[in-house]
């Protein structure tokens, strides 16, 4: 006969339980939430939870609420799409934890659960519940992480893409939304019929002048609706869009991470993430009614956040898409192993200092020097195990903002920057190779692949992608001749050769 398992059975170790409230007794005090679960009350709502916002907004506003001892900042966490969140979160009662990646501050334990969550809601399941909560009076922020491609921009004009399905099924008003901006539409129609309380809204994706973007989406949306301008007049008077720069390395958590906060912390999490010990927030101070004291907290409250933001999209995230490209055709499966190939950390050295620096305007209280430095010793953090693969995900996104933008400034400016032409041939490279690719717009870049070994007509296939490539640099004599000669060099003698090239 078998052995009995049984719990009961000394000789088998039980398995830890949960985490939850019922179980918080069980994880060392140091790394309870730094709120009293019974005072807080929600007055956020962010759309978006996955784990960059539960790493980085989340852990912002629970230090707020702490600082400041006012508990009235609670969260309430709107998942978009995924049932995984929900299962994940709420059978926690929206507790989760914090894995630092890494040698954790002086005084900060290496894991801590985070008692921000009050609520969690399913947008495509209860989508009054998630309207009522949006034009709750309580509710005075609301916050989003929904990634570049969940705003449904029209790369053409900047503006919504109307013609996308989805946004045209929200437009034509035939059922619950399907998509974030039709989503905040309605709960801020609500929110205008019971009474119409002020209201910020705080995007907090990697993209340029977020704050006015999702404005500008939401007024095309209501500009398309038929009666939709006494609501816009009410958003234009009433709802402030504050821009913010985020930034905070959240890798997806590994079976090895969570491993780990169940040794730290004595409960499994099923919610847990996994980040660097750094994290910066600069966030435009246009509050109409209110915020949390996030600048009691660590957050930088400034009147101009651009300069932050570029330089942020600059420095970290162009870095980060050379070293996801040119990392995984080299066969580097993580961004510190990519920065540790045979002549890649002088490459980002020289593509930082000498083409993205110069790009930058001064940000005030920041030296930009020192944040560059700090952003390679970042992205060689070895503890991090975040995955080229993941970074690379989405190019056609976030590419235009990261490296088309700059490389638009130096040709403006009469000059041809190798270094960022050959992060786009890395990333024409790996659409017209990879095995799998994880883009909005795969099926698009899946009909440059006949063209794979043959470097000039991929160049020009690509080229055309409007999403992409602006028609003044696509035209551009010498970006071609550039991206040419980059991928040939990467297609016929590999990644060492062509990062030689590029440095001239
Ligand atoms: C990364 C970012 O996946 C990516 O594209 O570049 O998520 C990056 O880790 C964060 O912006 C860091 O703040």
């Amino acid at each position: 006969m078998a052995a009995n398992t049984s719990a009961t059975d000394p000789a088998v170790p039980a398995r830890p339980p949960r985490l939850s409230r019922a179980t918080l007794a069980r994880v060392p005090a140091h790394a309870h939430p730094r709120v009293p679960l019974d005072e807080r009350r929600t007055g956020i709502v962010h759309l978006g939870p996955g784990a960059f916002h539960r790493a980085h907004q989340a852990v912002h506003t629970e230090d707020a609420m702490a600082a400041a001892g006012d508990p009235s900042w609670g969260i309430c966490a709107v998942t978009q799409r995924s049932r995984t969140v929900v299962e994940q979160l709420a059978p926690q009662d929206g507790l989760f934890s914090v894995l630092l990646l890494g040698q954790p501050p002086p005084g900060h334990p290496p894991a801590r659960v985070v008692g921000a969550l009050t609520e969690v809601l399913s947008a495509p399941e209860e989508p009054a519940a998630v309207a009522a909560r949006l034009a709750d009076p309580d509710v005075r922020v609301v916050t989003l992480t929904v990634t570049e491609k969940g705003y449904r921009r029209d790369p053409a004009t900047g503006g919504l893409a109307r013609h996308d399905p989805l946004v045209a099924h929200d437009l034509a008003g035939a059922g619950a939304p399907r998509t974030t901006i039709g989503r905040l539409v309605a709960g801020l129609r609500l929110r205008h019929e019971r009474g119409g309380a002020p209201l910020a809204v705080l995007p907090c994706d990697n993209l340029p002048a977020n704050g006015p973007l999702v404005r500008r989406l939401v007024q095309d949306f209501l500009a398309a609706l038929p009666g939709g301008d006494a609501l816009a007049q009410w958003v234009d008077a009433r709802v402030a869009f504050p821009a913010t720069a985020v930034d905070r390395i959240v890798p997806a958590p590994r079976p090895l991470d969570l491993e780990r906060v169940t040794g730290l912390l004595g409960v499994r999490d099923a919610a847990a993430v996994a980040a660097e010990p750094y994290s910066q927030w600069v966030i435009e101070d246009r509050f109409p009614a209110g915020r949390p004291a996030w600048d009691a907290a660590g957050a930088d409250l400034v009147a101009d956040v651009a300069p932050f933001e570029t330089a942020k999209l600059r420095l970290l995230n162009a870095t980060h898409s050379a070293l996801a490209y040119l990392g995984s055709l080299a066969g580097a499966p993580t961004v510190d192993r990519a920065l540790a190939l045979p002549g890649m950390e002088t490459f980002a050295e020289e593509l930082t200092s000498h083409e993205l620096l110069p790009t930058l305007r001064p940000c005030p209280g920041l030296d930009l020097e020192r944040y560059r430095a700090r952003v390679l010793d970042r992205l060689a953090n070895p503890a991090l195990g975040h995955t080229t693969r993941q970074v690379a995900a989405d190019g056609t996104e976030k590419l235009p903002v990261r490296v088309v933008a700059p490389l638009r400034e130096h040709l403006a400016a009469g000059r041809v920057p190798q270094r960022l032409l050959l992060v786009l041939a890395a990333w024409m490279r790996h659409v017209t190779t990879a095995a799998d690719l994880d883009d909005p717009r795969a099926a698009a870049l899946r009909r440059a692949r006949a063209h794979a070994g043959a470097p000039a007509r991929a160049v020009e296939s690509l080229l055309a992608l409007r999403a992409v490539f602006d028609q003044e640099t696509a035209a551009s004599p010498e970006v071609r001749t550039a991206l040419t000669a980059h991928l040939t060099t990467l297609t016929r003698h590999g990644v060492t050769a062509a990062l030689r090239q590029a440095a001239g």
